[in-house]
């Protein structure tokens, strides 16, 4: 069984990160989502997301693509999830080309190409123009 791992704070969920974790989950036969806490997110990426990790979690275990879905606390924690699930391919998005080449002694590593034309920066500034957290009233 070949078991790929993938990161991110998927929020709002859109179809380029579908895309993502539906090629991710081509390159073998099961796929683990190491999803950015709500504290990491705010700390190391100065993200506040639309969903808590709870809510987004649990889009992500709805997705067929998905087998598993873990929490990511910290940047450092890659190899040793890697040995704790015996991952053998590290999956992500070439916007991350060659900042995770470290991980290539503990297994595959591949860039995949990001879906161009989808961001939820632009979906926010579509929908409201800036802003970016609850404050957003759907109609
Ligand atoms: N992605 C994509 N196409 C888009 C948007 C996102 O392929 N139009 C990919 C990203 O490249 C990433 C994944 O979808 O692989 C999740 O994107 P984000 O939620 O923005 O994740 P990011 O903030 O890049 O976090 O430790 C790694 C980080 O947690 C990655």
């Amino acid at each position: 069984m070949i078991r790929i791992i993938t990161y991110g704070t998927f929020d709002l969920l859109h179809y380029g990160h579908i895309h993502l974790l539906s090629r991710a989950k081509a390159l073998g036969d099961y796929l683990i989502v190491a999803l950015s806490e709500d504290s990491f997110n705010e700390r190391e990426k100065g993200k506040k997301t639309y969903f808590n990790y709870d809510e987004r979690k649990r889009l992500l275990e709805a997705l067929r693509h998905v087998d598993l879905v873990i929490p990511e606390k910290t940047w450092t924690q890659k190899p040793s999830d890697v040995q704790l699930y015996q991952v053998n391919v590290f999956a992500i998005g070439d916007d991350w080309e060659g900042k995770f080449d470290y991980m290539r002694k503990y297994c595959d590593v591949q860039y995949l190409p990001r879906t161009l034309g989808i961001s939820t920066t632009q979906i926010i500034e579509d929908l409201h123009g800036g802003g970016y957290g609850r404050c957003i009233e759907f109609q």
